[in-house]
């Protein structure tokens, strides 16, 4: 005799929250030069010369210019190698992470 069985199928769903973005900030100093800080935009950055230029302006004029947006470890990621080539060069050159609101 056959036995016919019925199961119930719980379906759980689970909503993950989308990882939040990382802004990079670039600070203003007195002592690197703009056009090793356009430099350092390019390498890591991978900005054009305009778009370099424009960051770095940004940056001189108001002390502070978001560079880019990016998942958390590429931004931190990337300030710290920005930070580094200043540093490599004997510049205060700083950049920072903030999480996006
Ligand atoms: N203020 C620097 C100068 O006049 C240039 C500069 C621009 C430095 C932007 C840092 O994030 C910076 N030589």
């Amino acid at each position: 005799m056959s036995k016919t069985v019925t199961r119930i199928r719980t379906k759980t769903e689970m909503k993950v929250d989308r990882p939040r973005l990382h802004k990079v900030l670039l600070f203003n100093d007195d002592y690197t030069p703009r056009d090793f800080v356009v430099e350092v935009l390019k390498a890591v950055f991978r900005m054009n010369e305009s778009q370099a230029l424009s960051v770095m302006l940004t940056a001189h004029k108001k002390g502070v210019c978001v560079v880019g947006v990016f998942a958390k470890d590429i931004a931190e990621t990337k300030a710290a190698r920005g930070t580094e080539y200043g540093a490599s060069r004997g510049y205060p050159l700083r950049f920072d992470t903030e999480p996006e609101e």
